[in-house]
């Protein structure tokens, strides 16, 4: 093929690449279109033969949970039903044996498709629960009817914790707002909702022992909006929906700091507000009162409350506290917070998190806390850290953040200036804040490798990734989706995928294609995504 013939071709297949959502790759040596999959799998091979066709015929053999998976997303991407049955077009089962070849055997999958069957083939029922979602995205419309490229897909995640994280304790959202998020978080194989149930500005959690912090601090949100809580039914019912999506709950009560509305409850427990300089900058640049005792606060600072540190009664509530959420939360972890105690002295703070962390500890939990309680040399030494700071750590915070490896236990990375989701973008909504070195694009979002965020930190030191949304000017459903989509398929993407220089997909200029093409099946889902201006999206 002369020079001029072959950039031809190239385009040609460049252009029905992208025509039908797939992203163009070098594969044994040739450009070939493959299917768009977001996170990036470990291997991706397109296959020769024609595509599977899906049509009202078309049947699924497979166990009840991973049928009724896939028959949501077939129904919500092409109006199909599928059928049920033997000797079945499409077979999804489980198999332990699967994924020895793509690095860790839990969570992982194997996709095989021609022309005559599709098989979906898990390690675990997770693993198949991640294998029906890469073939919902394979999914693909031609003319009238709905195909299945040929394709061979053998995937497994890099880290074994993924998460999102939704703040509920600056804006209250309802069960039914956290289902939906979970459905769209659970689809790029997100496995933890992390809960951020409490802070200045709320208590969210229903609690027997302490009934008083949801009858006296749970009414307001930031800017004076209504408030709300979680009855522990309704937190049950959040924790088997997402247990039902393989995910589990990870709920944070924050301490010692963000704790205004403890006070309200309890005032004994609590210090009056301390009010700093740096506190007036805030409340000057957002408005909002002052926090007064005895009022709630429905303003944006922190760094004001702190628990009493040095006076029984608080380790009691403690106790309390953590041991009523030990005991409806099957999953490992507990959160404690510990970030931001702006006006608690460091050895207060120090003294605080080795015991709060103990008590944890004690549940026979994992307790969790944000980067800044690695300062504290007496923390229980199993207590997982997550580091908030920047790729390019600041003022110490990388030496936090490693304390937590140190003592033997893993991070969490959620650095701020890239899967914060709650920074503004550059352009689209006016929702969001800026303070982390925002606005943040899509790119900024997905151009980052985990092993490079904290210096001598490489993977066996990485739990995973997660991408917090907090909720200072988040009010809906709709401004979750908003802020988070695209930029959770970039946290995904992180937490998912091989690492940046493993795999050819993994470059900006591969994921911006490929989250592009998804734009129909998020849709079809009822995701609201911000159409930012940096991706192509297909439209159909
Ligand atoms: C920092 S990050 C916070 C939150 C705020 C958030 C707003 C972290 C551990 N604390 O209290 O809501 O910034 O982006």
């Amino acid at each position: 093929m002369n020079r001029r013939r072959g950039r031809a071709a190239a385009a040609a297949v460049l252009a029905a690449a992208l025509l039908a959502g797939c992203t163009p790759v070098a594969q044994n040596g040739d450009t070939v279109s493959l299917p768009a999959v977001v996170p990036a799998p470990v291997s991706i091979e397109a296959g020769t033969g024609a595509p599977f066709r899906l049509t009202s015929a078309t049947a699924v053999n497979a166990e009840a949970d991973a049928a009724a998976a896939l028959s949501a997303i077939v129904e919500a991407r092409t109006g199909l039903t599928l059928a049920s049955g033997d000797g079945a077009g499409i077979e999804l089962r489980i198999d332990p044996s699967t994924g020895s070849g793509a690095g860790n055997a839990a969570e992982s999958y194997r996709i095989a498709v021609d022309e005559a069957s599709v098989s979906v083939t898990g390690a675990d029922a997770a693993g198949l629960f991640y294998g029906v979602q890469t073939l919902g995205q394979l999914i693909a419309r031609d003319g009238d009817e709905w195909t299945v490229p040929a394709v061979t897909i053998e995937d497994a995640p890099r880290f074994a914790y993924r998460g999102v994280m939704l703040d509920v304790a600056r804006h209250f959202h309802p069960v039914e707002t956290v289902k939906a998020y979970i459905d769209h978080a659970a689809s790029l194989k997100f496995n933890a909702l992390h809960l951020h149930l409490t802070d200045d500005q709320g208590w969210r959690i229903q609690l027997d022992s302490r009934p008083e912090l949801t009858e006296k601090a749970s009414g307001t949100s930031v800017g004076g909006d209504p408030g709300g809580f979680y009855t522990k039914d309704d937190y049950r019912g959040i924790v088997e929906y997402a247990a039902s999506r393989h995910m589990i709950v990870v709920p944070e009560i924050d301490m010692p700091g963000h704790t205004h509305a403890v006070g309200l409850a309890y005032p004994e427990l609590a210090e009056d507000p301390s009010v700093s300089d740096h506190m007036r900058e805030i409340i000057r640049d957002y408005g909002g009162d002052e926090p007064r005792v005895g009022a709630p606060y429905d303003g944006m600072a922190v760094g004001f409350s702190s628990l009493k540190i040095h006076d029984e009664a608080t380790y009691d509530f403690v106790a309390d506290v953590f041991g009523e959420l030990a005991a409806m939360t099957p999953g490992p972890y507990l959160h404690f917070g510990g970030d931001e105690s702006l006006s608690t002295t460091d050895e207060d703070f120090a003294e605080f998190v080795a015991r709060a962390s103990e008590i944890i500890a004690d549940l026979g939990k994992t307790p969790v806390a944000w980067h800044e309680a690695g300062a504290a040399a007496g923390i229980a030494d199993t207590t997982v850290g997550q580091y908030w700071g920047f790729l390019t750590p600041q003022e110490g915070a990388a030496e936090k953040a490693t304390a937590f490896v140190d003592n033997g236990a893993q991070l969490i990375l959620s650095p701020a200036d890239a899967i914060y989701l709650d920074m503004k973008y550059p352009t689209g909504p006016e929702l969001g804040l800026t303070w982390a070195n925002g606005p943040t694009s899509v790119e900024r979002a997905y151009s980052w490798e985990p092993s490079d965020v904290v210096p001598g930190v490489d993977d066996s030191g990485i739990l995973g990734v997660e991408a917090p949304l907090w909720t200072e000017t988040i009010r809906t459903s709709a401004d979750i989706d908003t802020m988070a989509f695209p930029r959770a398929a970039a946290a995904a993407e992180a937490a998912w995928s091989p690492a940046t220089g493993a795999s050819d997909l993994r470059t900006w200029a591969s994921f911006r294609e490929r989250v592009g093409a998804l734009g129909p099946l998020w849709t079809s889902m009822g995701i609201g995504f911000h159409p930012s201006e940096e991706i192509p999206w297909v439209t159909e």
